[in-house]
């Protein structure tokens, strides 16, 4: 197969998002985020790290574009700070946080990159958290006047967005593990956050319709579940595990109604929703926003929970820094799935990418992070077969354009095609950047080179 088999107007991106780059928290009028407030508690991130730096961003921004010319990316998806456009969530407008998003994105349009920005990407202003966040019904309307003020900014230049990011991992390590902010563990608030995340979502997504005749879609992290053995028990733990992570979102979001697994899953904790709530979430879409980075085996395990599944680590198989199962013809299944299941949506690989103990960079200064190269040429090859095999890919953004703040991780875990020196705020692009460069260059044909 050759490389002229991605479209000509594919888009060749790399991914970020704010609170993980940007730094200067509480500049020009911001109010606090959830994470900002959630980094500064003893114990929360790896090493006590925070966003208050990360990658100074919002001063270098650029020299990041600058950077993202040299890759060649014609597409960069970043993420907006709700916090920074309205310091409490609700009312105010700081004009300072929206210029600063249309800095960026005139910069970018310049530069011949396209913007595509994601309204939310997990930092939340903390006053509405201290009002219950996303448990909060009201929640769907906080959001949708936020994205109307946004738009009213940048939807003239900017034509491709999308709503959320990843409502799975939102809710599971923000309100059910409580490794995220706001840090609960509580699962009669999970299906609550949940639904208002998918409202909020569709009432946006409404907005939008009006506002607009621009593209609009979701980003969602689906990740494939096998079953450890075919006994009933591990297949039955497979099947609830992949309703509660990949169904759960997608089900409403595309057919209009949740998994019959749900009120297994969650039990007493699962309430009844109200009919009309469903046609605002199923909103037309334009597109999906698809985030994969793994698959994971399972086996029943009854003191699991809300899933009584277990992961399983497969011997032989080659595993991130994160933990994650390298798996490029996971990737490939999933996209077939998200075909078969759905309708042949139009879907964009909005993250892919990995966690590599990266070497330091070498006496030339160069970063020889050669599993990271290979993981990029496996799962592209993937995605090409997929559009093969007749899967509508528009696009592919790598995760992540810089090393940055891994979340709970810190900065411990590096993802980037570009290395950051945390310290000197130094940017080196990594042989993984140097090889999507060319694999950009050539539309896809360096992939049928090997190495
Ligand atoms: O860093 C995250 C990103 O914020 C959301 N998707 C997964 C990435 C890697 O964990």
């Amino acid at each position: 197969m050759s490389g002229s088999s991605f479209p000509n107007d594919f888009l060749w991106g790399a991914a970020t998002s704010s609170y993980q780059i940007e730094g200067s928290p509480l500049s020009d009028g911001a109010g606090p985020s959830n994470w900002h407030l959630f980094s500064q508690q003893p114990g929360r991130i790896a090493g006590g790290d925070t966003g208050d730096v990360a990658c100074d961003h919002y001063q270098r921004w650029r020299e990041d574009i600058g950077y993202m010319q040299k890759l060649g990316l014609n597409a960069y998806r970043f993420s907006l700070a709700w916090n920074r456009i309205q310091p409490e969530g609700t009312g105010a407008i700081n004009e300072h946080g929206l210029d600063f998003y249309e800095r960026l994105v005139d910069g970018l349009l310049a530069a011949g990159i396209e913007p595509v920005p994601t309204l939310y990407h997990w930092d939340l202003p903390a006053k509405l958290d201290e009002q219950g966040g996303w448990a909060n019904r009201d929640s769907a309307d906080w959001f949708a006047d936020y994205a109307e003020i946004v738009w009213r900014r940048l939807a003239d230049r900017v034509g491709r967005w999308t709503t959320l990011n990843e409502p799975w991992v939102i809710v599971d390590a923000g309100y059910v593990h409580g490794v995220h902010a706001p840090g609960k563990q509580d699962l009669s608030l999970a299906p609550l956050a949940s639904h208002n995340l998918l409202r909020a979502h569709g009432e946006a997504v409404r907005r939008y319709r009006s506002l607009s005749d621009g593209q609009i879609g979701i980003v969602v992290n689906i990740e494939p579940k096998d079953a450890a053995s075919d006994t009933p028990e591990d297949l039955h733990a497979t099947r609830l595990a992949e309703a509660y992570m990949n169904r759960q979102y997608l089900d409403p979001l595309l057919r209009g109604s949740y998994p019959t697994e749900m009120p297994e899953i969650f039990g007493e904790n699962w309430p009844r929703f109200d009919d009309e709530d469903f046609s605002l979430i199923a909103q037309p879409l334009d597109f999906i926003g698809l985030n994969y980075y793994t698959r994971s085996v399972n086996r029943a395990e009854t003191q699991a929970s809300p899933v009584p599944a277990a992961q399983v680590r497969q011997p032989g198989a080659e595993y991130t820094e994160l933990g994650w199962e390298v798996r490029a013809e996971s990737l490939l299944q999933t996209l077939v799935w998200m075909k078969q299941r759905y309708g042949n949506p139009a879907i964009y690989i909005t993250e892919n990418g990995a966690a590599f103990d990266d070497p330091a960079p070498d006496s030339d200064g160069r970063v020889r992070d050669d599993r990271r190269a290979a993981y990029l040429l496996e799962h592209l090859r993937a995605s090409r077969e997929a559009i093969a095999q007749g899967v509508d890919l528009r696009g592919y953004f790598v995760w992540s354009l810089l090393d940055n703040l891994e979340w709970a991780c810190g900065f411990s875990k590096r993802m980037g095609l570009i290395r950051v020196n945390f310290e000197t705020q130094e940017r080196t692009i990594k042989d993984s950047g140097h090889l999507y460069r060319e694999i950009i260059e050539s539309a896809g044909g360096r992939l049928d080179q090997e190495g």
